[in-house]
C-alpha cells in the first residue's frame, strides 16, 4: 500500500476510506481499541468494575473481541483503558469434528492473554447435542443451535454472576439483520435490535462492544495480530439469509462510504425510540424453567420436550 501513517509517517499499510485515513499496522490496531472504547462510552456498555463474559466461539470476531478487552484492561493505548474484569465462556456444541477444534482455539487463546475460561457442554444443559438435533432431522440444525446458544450463555452468565454478557457482531452484521428486520417489517425484532441490552432478573445485560468495527477490519486486526479462528467450518452451516442484504450494503459502502455506520446510528438514534414506544411487549416468565420468555414455555424448554430431554 503506497502512503504514509497518518499518526507516525512510518509506512502504511491500511486505508480506511469512510475516514480517509492511512495508518501502519501498530496505530491501526490502536485506532480500533480506540473506537471500542468510546462505542463502550457512548453506549453505557459496562462501567468501571463490572464483571464481562465474552462469548467465545473461537471465530474470528470473538477472537478480536477478547483481545480488544486485554488490550483495554492493560491500558496500552493511549487514551483507551478500561477497568473490568474478564473472562471467557466457550459452549461444547457437541458438533463431531468441529467443537473440540473450536474450543482448542478458545482454550489457547485465553492461555496467551491470560484469561479465566470457562467450557460449557450444552448436553449437561439441554440434553441434546446439535449433532442429535441434525442427525433427527426435521428443524435447520442452526435454528435450534442459535436458541440453545443464547439460552445457554444467558444462563451460564446469570449463575456465575456476570454483569454483562459481550458478543462478538460486528457492523456488517448489525447492519445486515437490521436491512433484512426492515425488508420483513418485522417490529418486534427491529424494536429489540440493540448494541446494548439491558439485564432483568435472569436475564443479563447483552453488549457488543465491536458493532462499529466492520469485519474488514476484525479480518485486517486478526491477521495483523497472528490470531487463528478455527479453520474447520461448522458441518451444518448454510449461507445466512442475510448474506445477500451484505452483499447490497458493501455495493453501497463502495460508492458512500459510511453508509453502514450512518444506518445504524440513525436507527437507533431516531427509529428504535419510536418503535419502542409502539411495541412495549410485556416479558413473563418460562413456567418450566423460570427464564425470560415471550410466552408461557420458552422456546428452549419447547426444543427440550421436542428432543425428548424432558
Ligand atoms: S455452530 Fe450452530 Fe453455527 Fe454450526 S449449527 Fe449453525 S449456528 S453453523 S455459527
Ligand atoms: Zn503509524
Ligand atoms: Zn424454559
Amino acid at each position: 500500500m503506497a502512503g504514509r501513517c497518518k499518526w507516525c509517517g512510518g509506512e502504511a499499510e491500511v486505508f480506511l476510506p469512510y475516514a480517509r485515513l492511512r495508518l501502519c499496522r501498530m496505530h491501526f490496531r490502536d485506532y480500533v481499541v480506540r473506537r471500542v472504547r468510546q462505542t463502550i462510552e457512548r453506549y453505557r456498555m459496562i462501567s468501571e468494575g463490572e464483571r464481562v463474559l465474552v462469548a467465545l466461539s473461537g471465530g474470528k470476531d470473538s477472537l478480536v473481541l477478547l483481545h480488544i478487552f486485554s488490550m483495554l484492561n492493560s491500558g496500552e493505548v493511549p487514551g483507551a483503558s478500561l477497568d473490568c474484569e474478564v473472562e471467557a465462556v466457550t459452549l461444547d456444541l457437541g458438533i463431531r469434528g468441529y467443537s473440540a477444534k473450536s474450543i482448542d482455539v478458545a482454550r489457547s487463546h485465553c492461555k496467551k492473554l491470560g484469561v479465566r475460561h470457562h467450557v460449557v457442554r450444552i448436553a449437561e444443559v439441554a440434553g441434546f447435542t446439535i449433532d442429535d438435533v441434525a442427525s433427527r432431522g426435521g428443524r435447520p440444525a442452526c435454528s435450534v443451535c442459535g436458541t440453545v446458544k443464547r439460552y445457554v450463555l444467558n444462563k451460564v452468565g446469570v449463575e456465575l454472576g456476570f454483569d454483562r454478557l459481550a458478543t462478538g457482531h460486528n457492523l456488517d452484521d448489525e447492519a445486515a439483520v437490521l436491512l433484512s428486520n426492515y425488508v420483513s417489517a418485522n417490529v418486534e425484532l427491529l424494536s429489540r435490535q440493540s448494541p446494548v441490552l439491558p439485564g432483568r432478573e435472569r436475564m443479563i445485560s447483552r453488549i457488543k462492544p465491536l458493532f462499529e468495527v466492520s469485519e474488514s477490519e476484525t479480518a485486517m486486526y486478526a491477521y495483523f495480530e497472528g490470531l487463528k479462528p478455527v479453520e474447520e467450518e461448522c458441518p451444518y452451516a448454510v449461507a445466512p439469509s442475510t448474506h445477500r442484504f451484505k452483499r447490497v450494503l458493501d455495493m453501497l459502502e463502495n460508492e458512500a462510504p459510511a453508509t453502514k455506520i450512518s444506518m445504524i446510528r440513525g436507527f437507533l438514534k431516531k427509529i428504535k425510540p419510536l418503535l419502542e414506544e409502539a411495541n412495549k411487549a410485556l416479558l413473563k416468565s418460562c413456567n418450566v424453567c423460570g427464564y425470560p420468555s415471550s410466552s408461557d414455555m420458552c422456546s428452549f424448554c419447547r426444543l427440550r420436550r421436542i428432543y425428548g430431554a424432558m
